[in-house]
């Protein structure tokens, strides 16, 4: 029975706030009631499932309210170091479950609501995901924060509050669309507006240098960000950290009231305008300078707020024993790749202007206290700001940068032999197509005198024309052949962080090699102990104790106890149960429950029926054409021609019936990728309706994945599918949740993959594919016309142009994997090379699926295996090897 209004309760409404930390169901009750009534986001007289979420996440946030303020006053009374993970993502999900989860109240919590006449799942899925992310990258930081707060280390992560997040995705018959996130709209009770939190943030305007020498940075645009903090609970533990959010506006004194009594009022507001876009969205579009300038101004935006809140809090916490030499020794920067590089000029902006140290101290600081992780290895990727635009935004900062690069590039000159020196400089200095400067310059050796503006009839010039006839000549000659445009300069973010910070860490071992033997050499051969490797972890808290509560039981069941959560080594002890008759009953039983969730959330969600008694294979991430969902929906496709090619009685023998899933994001303006996903929805289409094929194929595209439809996906998984073109993908991070919940695994060498195989063992993942050191021969030998494709691939190319599933013209995304070379064709991402490995594979996991004892053994091994994969393990590597902190329990 739903109640609907908080009234119609036969217990009575008591107008206090129960103990919010109560674990007891009545007073839990009792403190909803009291929210739902006196801090009403609805009308108090209703109660339904809207409304019974936000009194909950209300009352659950008291108690997190009152251990965030106990961990921050015991943090400043130990003063110990303390990590501040800066962030352009945070992908963080829902918080109600995890909250619920981590304080141990879900039994209280789920009575109480039950009294309330509500159900606590249902009340749960209320909630909207905080969708401040992308990809990988943003849950990797959301899974670091709560094995932080679990760990108890002294810790703070930074980020934006988007307002619009990324963005919604929907698909329409057209392919993908994207809409404004709305997951602010009905307001975040998980959040705390911290008005006496604001810094302020200064854009453009110029440079000054004041009588004593020191540089003044006036006028321009000025912004103020605002500080949201929401509180992240460890398990097991009181300590609950803080994800402090900055939100951008612009103070009363900025609004331009006159223009506005004027009736200008688009005048009167533009401040506003301005100030509020940055904190929009998500990665906006940077296709026009407008778009870049919004990029950089974001970046900078964390980058500021979040140094100078570091640094006042370091001077409030050290009291009388302030001195700067101390901030080492107390403050750890993490940047999560590029995007917070700003940190280091940030730093030594303020250190230099603002608090009076010299360059020399200032740049020591900086560097003992930021380090970098590295998240990619394609070049696009790495990021470069054109200089003029930097100049322009952030006047100061350039000035400090150009310090930076004529001080790196005098270090380079003492450290490398001068006939190399100038190709190193070219490839390691932080700006671009910028001159050398005079100093450097003369440290190089000298260059012949080069010919480049003679004709090539004239081979040998006169080097001293003796007329200005011949002077004239020559300037025709020029006028011929123009020389190129001279490239324009632009600042190497990445160049920066390598350089600026006192760690470069990738985030899995092959990935790690890669940053040291291609992406960063140089530097490695410079400084090879700067560079680190930090596997990846996931949380087993959100990603398997509590998204996966009856696989979980069993796994509790059989090891004896629930220490695995905190401990995942001991998730290990299954493997002497793997042939346990008794436990592959348990282990397919809670598979199956979470399989028929699914299958009702897919009827939901796309209209479509699936079995749950097929096999469920899954992809699910960032639409890239690295990531191959090309090549995953290439298989289904041959897979689907070859049933139609057989008799229904064959068709059943060969084919085990497949459930096959997609689910991610293309990014608003990467064509190819919305091709992909376009392609999918109409394979899907003719596939799902095909009544000879039935329910032995099966193409689902689940719109708009985000966190909350992974933990839906996730524990349902049989094979999940990892299948980059080898040493592109950094690690990944879904792939370790899906063995964690017992999936298998298809996939190259790739990212953390290799790691994943090494432990769970080469009988129990699916492997395929070229390996990472042979991709550059395998390009270079298409590239010389000797690649000759499968017929079988080329058969599905046929059969997709063909027409068999709409009318959309796929020559564009085919044609890419088509020639030999050139942008955006010549299967770059060699497509076309593994797919007749990746055919094969697959009919080994149908063999494999046939074989149920088999396939529940490599399931439980596969969990047995997973223990490394956890971010407390990654988490304590950082503290010991990066941050150098130690944990601070609240007693
Ligand atoms: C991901 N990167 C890696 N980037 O692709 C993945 N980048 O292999 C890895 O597991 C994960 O990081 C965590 O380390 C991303 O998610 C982005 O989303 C991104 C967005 C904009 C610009 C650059």
């Amino acid at each position: 029975k739903v109640k609907t209004s908080v009234d119609d309760n036969e217990e009575s409404v008591i107008p206090s706030v129960a103990n919010p930390t109560s674990r007891d169901a009545t007073a839990i009750a009792s403190n909803i009631k009291y929210h739902a009534e006196y801090t009403p986001s609805y009308s108090p007289y209703k109660f339904e499932l809207e409304q019974a979420y936000v009194a909950t996440a209300e009352s659950l946030r008291d108690t997190l309210v009152q251990r965030w303020n106990e961990t921050y006053k015991h943090f400043q009374l130990d003063n110990a170091k303390a990590i501040h993970y800066l962030s352009m993502e945070f992908l963080q999900g829902r918080a109600l479950l995890n909250a619920i989860g981590n304080l141990e109240v879900k039994d209280a919590y789920s009575q109480a609501l039950q009294r309330l006449g509500h159900d606590l799942e249902a009340v749960a899925e209320k909630e909207p995901d905080a969708a401040l992310g992308n990809g990988g990258l943003g849950r990797l930081a959301s899974c670091f924060l709560d094995s932080l707060a679990t760990l108890n280390y002294p810790a703070w992560g930074y980020g934006l509050r988007y307002k619009y997040g990324l963005f919604h995705q929907s698909i329409t018959k057209d392919g993908q669309k994207e809409e404004a996130e709305k997951w602010l709209e009905m307001g975040y009770p998980w959040e705390i507006p911290r008005h006496d939190i604001a810094y302020p943030i200064k854009f453009f305007g110029k440079v000054v240098e004041n009588y004593n020498g020191k540089k003044e940075w006036l006028g321009g645009e000025n912004v103020k960000a605002f500080a949201y903090d929401v509180p992240i609970p460890g398990y097991q533990t009181k300590n609950t950290i803080s994800l402090r959010l900055w939100s951008t506006k612009v103070s009363a004194e900025d609004f331009d009231l006159d223009a506005f009594n004027a009736g200008d009022h688009e005048k009167a507001n533009l401040a506003h305008a301005n100030a509020e876009k940055i904190c929009y969205v998500l990665y906006p579009g940077d296709g026009t300078l407008e778009g870049k300038i919004l990029r950089l101004k974001q970046q900078y935006t964390l980058c500021s707020a979040s140094i100078q809140d570091i640094i006042a809090r370091f001077k409030e916490w050290s009291g009388a024993k302030f001195s700067w030499d101390n901030f080492p020794s107390k403050v750890a920067i993490q940047m999560n790749d590029t995007h917070p590089t700003l940190c280091v000029p940030e730093l030594i902006r303020l250190l230099i202007d603002e608090e009076g140290l010299s360059w020399d101290e200032a740049w020591k600081i900086t560097q003992a206290t930021v380090a970098y992780t590295n998240h990619t290895v394609l070049p696009e990727a790495l990021e470069k700001w054109p200089l003029e635009l930097f100049q322009k935004l952030l006047p100061r900062h350039i000035e400090i940068i150009e310090q930076i690069d004529e001080k790196f590039l005098t270090f380079l000159a003492s450290k490398i032999p001068k006939d190399e020196l100038e190709a190193k400089i070219k490839s390691m200095r932080i700006l671009e197509n910028v001159e050398v400067p005079a100093a450097i310059q003369s440290l190089l050796p000298v260059k012949p005198v080069k010919a480049d503006i003679i004709s090539k009839s004239n081979p040998k010039p006169d080097p001293q024309p003796k007329t200005d006839k011949v002077e004239t000549k020559k300037v025709e000659k020029v006028k011929e052949e123009p020389l190129p445009p001279k490239p324009a300069g632009a600042v190497r973010m990445a160049n920066l962080s390598v350089i600026g910070g006192h760690k470069v860490n990738g985030v899995a071992a092959i990935h790690t090699e890669i940053v040291k033997d291609e992406v960063f050499n140089d530097f490695y051969k410079l400084w090879p102990e700067k560079f680190q490797n930090k596997t990846n972890g996931v949380t087993p808290r959100r990603w398997l104790s509590f998204c996966n509560p009856e696989l979980s039981k069993v796994i509790t069941k059989w090891l004896g106890s629930e220490d695995w959560v905190l401990h995942t080594e001991q998730l290990a002890g299954l493997r002497k149960f793997a042939d346990n008759k008794e436990l592959h009953k348990e282990w397919i039983a809670a598979k199956t429950a979470r399989k028929e969730k699914l299958a009702v959330y897919i009827k939901d969600r796309t209209g479509y029926t699936v079995s749950p008694s097929s096999l469920f294979d899954i992809q699910v991430k960032r639409i890239h054409e690295y990531k191959r969902q090309l090549l995953n929906i290439m298989g289904v496709i041959y897979r689907y021609k070859k049933m139609k090619e057989m008799s229904a009685k064959d068709r059943k023998a060969k084919f085990v019936p497949r459930v096959c899933m997609f689910g991610g994001k293309a990014f608003a303006t990467y064509w190819q990728a919305k091709r992909i996903v376009k392609l999918i929805t109409d394979v899907s289409a003719t596939i799902n309706n095909d009544s000879e094929i039935g329910d032995l194929l099966k193409v689902i595209f689940i719109p708009d994945y985000n966190v909350s439809v992974a933990e839906v996906l996730i524990p349902a998984s049989e094979l999940s599918q990892h299948i980059s073109t080898a040493g592109m993908e950094a690690s990944g991070t879904s792939n370790m949740k899906f063995v964690m919940n017992g999936c298998i695994l298809i996939g190259t060498l790739d990212g953390a993959n290799v790691e994943i195989r090494e432990e769970v063992g080469e009988d129990n993942f699916f492997l395929f594919g070229a390996l990472a050191p042979e991709i550059a021969g395998l390009r270079a030998e298409r590239a010389a016309g000797k690649f000759i494709p499968d017929p079988r691939f080329e058969e599905v190319k046929k059969f997709i142009r063909s027409g068999v599933f709409g009318d959309y013209n796929y020559n564009e995304l085919l044609s890419s994997l088509e020639g030999n070379s050139g942008y955006g064709r010549g299967d770059y991402f060699l497509v076309g090379k593994d797919f007749p490995s990746y055919i094969e594979c697959q009919e080994e996991v149908d063999l494999a699926y046939k074989d149920q004892e088999k396939w529940t053994k490599m399931s439980i091994l596969n969990v047995a295996g997973s223990y490394k994969f956890s971010s407390d393990r990654t988490i304590h590597e950082y503290a010991n090897d990066i941050w150098d902190i130690t944990p601070s329990a609240v007693p």
